[in-house]
């Protein structure tokens, strides 16, 4: 049988043909190829219908190999005919290539199992693909983050950021500062219990993730939330701003009002900074950006500069302009929030990373824009329909709702060179950012970032001329990715926007 048109794929390939009938896979069929692509595919079969295959030099139902010549870069071709061949131009498109086949992955209704036939080509629009995990409101330990990096690499995203540190929390191991794990690590939002990762535990994540083809940015957010900062080192913070905002919402949900020196839990923001005109504060952040310089492999720092409402603005300006060229300095491409690029001299080449609505405010926008001028581009992460953090519907348990619910068609249709007048150019692709002041389980966190992560997958993959590039089709396939998350064992929420399978 031709499997109904369109194949059950998310994100959608460049090019895609469906061919009559399923290619069948049993217990004992022999895959050839790389490592460690054929045996990362060994495992993902087998927890997904309990086949196992095994390797072999020749002869193979399945062959998998590199050419650079068969696509751009993180591209492949696949085709399953009476045979199975996916052609990485890399690494990172064998990966791809291998996470598209596990899609096409079929039992039939005798429990037999075989792959739908079919003969793809495909690459990515975007070089920049990337989900944020906030792991400073409520901390995930090592196997949580590995878990988020198994699921969101299968949708083919290549880029993870760690919100490292905020009010809430400090959560990595820094050498030359040890105070700051050994007594800002222990809090987390709702007063429930923090963490942090050693440098041990740290690189563990960036091997897992390299692994996956994932580059991993670890995020210090300054000079605001930064209360944490001055629970370790009073002396590099000032003294909490209580705004007339601040008192009323900590009124209203019954949080506590940040004090100088103390674990701060509720969920408040703009009420931290840094010393910005002290010499220690920046010995400090020197020292930071060199540790986590020398255990990041991947090009970039991202030193936050978002909501710094306790900074007045020419200092927040000045700040901007040093941390930036410390990240410079140490090697390293700086990213920031989009407000830093209020500052005239950001150092050149800083990347910025834009939150506001997808129809732009002219401040955010024109912040945007400094970024490009200052020979960087921007990373997309619409609060509107991006953030992940944020509602499906009024009713749903969890999530905020400032900038709006987003239900999986918000989440799917918006288009990220549409948003600011800019050259397509300057957009190097979107970020999904999860929010965690009410994520407090993983299952929490799971049912905030799928299904609607598989939206973001593919604006951020899928060309827009694709076929079948519609929420129409789109609804259709993620709903065929049901059994899938099933067998991985995700706990997605089943919205009813969906015809899951
Ligand atoms: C805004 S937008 C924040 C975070 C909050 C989030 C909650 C931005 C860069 N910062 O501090 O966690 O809203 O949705």
């Amino acid at each position: 049988m031709v499997f109904p048109y369109p194949l059950p794929l998310v994100p959608v390939p460049v090019s895609a043909t469906a061919e009559e009938g399923r290619m069948p896979v049993a217990t004992g069929f022999r895959i050839a190829g790389p490592a460690p692509a054929a045996t990362q595919l060994i495992a993902a079969i087998e927890r997904r219908s309990g086949i196992r295959l095994v390797e072999a030099d020749g002869g193979a139902e399945i062959v998998l190999r590199v050419d650079s010549a068969v696509a751009a870069s993180e591209g492949y071709t696949l085709t399953v005919g009476d045979r199975v061949e996916i052609i990485g131009a890399d690494d990172a498109g064998l990966f791809y290539g291998f996470q598209t086949l596990l899609q096409l992955l079929r039992q039939d209704e005798d429990g037999s199992w075989g792959f739908l036939r079919a003969q793809i080509a495909d690459a990515p629009r975007f070089p920049r693909r990337g989900v944020m995990l906030d792991v400073a409101r409520h901390f995930f330990g090592v196997a949580d983050v590995k878990r988020f990096i198994d699921s969101t690499s299968a949708l083919k995203f290549n880029h993870l950021h760690l919100h490292l540190s905020d009010d809430q929390g400090w959560r990595i191991e820094i050498d030359s500062w040890p105070l700051l794990t050994e007594r800002a690590s222990a809090s987390a939002a709702n007063s429930d219990p923090g963490g942090f990762y050693s440098k041990d535990d740290y690189r563990e994540i960036v091997d897992y993730a390299a692994s996956r083809h994932m580059i991993v940015i670890p995020e210090i957010d300054l000079p605001g939330h930064t209360h944490a900062i001055g629970v370790a080192y009073p002396d590099l913070v000032e003294a909490p701003v209580l705004g007339d905002d601040l008192v009323a919402d900590s009124a209203r949900l019954g949080q506590p009002l940040p004090v100088s020196g103390e674990p701060y839990t509720g969920w408040g923001v703009g009420h931290s900074s840094v010393r910005i005109h002290e010499d220690r504060t920046y010995d400090f952040i020197r020292d930071v950006v060199r540790e986590l310089t020398e255990m990041t492999p991947g090009p970039y720092i991202h030193v936050g500069g978002d909501e710094s409402l306790g900074t007045p603005q020419a200092d927040f300006d000045l700040f901007a302009a040093r941390v930036t060229q410390i990240v410079v300095e140490a090697g390293k491409t700086p990213l920031a929030w989009h407000e830093m690029g209020s500052a005239g001299d950001i150092a050149e080449g800083t990347v910025g990373q834009y939150w506001g609505g997808t129809t732009a405010e002219d401040a955010h926008a024109a912040e945007a824009a400094r970024f490009v001028a200052r020979g960087g581009a921007l990373i997309m992460s619409p609060s509107n329909a991006a953030y992940l953090d944020m509602k499906y519907s009024p009713d749903f348990p969890l999530g905020l709702d400032w900038a709006g619910t987003i239900d999986v068609q918000t989440a799917y249709d918006w288009d990220p060179t549409a948003v600011l007048d800019l050259p397509d150019a300057a957009i190097l692709g979107i970020e999904a950012p999860l929010w965690t002041e009410t994520a407090r389980t993983w299952t929490d966190v799971e049912q905030l970032v799928f299904p609607r992560a598989a939206a973001h997958a593919e604006i951020s993959w899928s060309p827009r001329a694709a076929p079948e590039r519609s929420w129409e089709s789109f609804r259709e396939r993620l709903g065929a990715m049901a059994p899938l998350w099933k067998a991985e064992g995700i706990s997605f929420h089943p919205s009813a926007e969906v015809p899951w399978s």
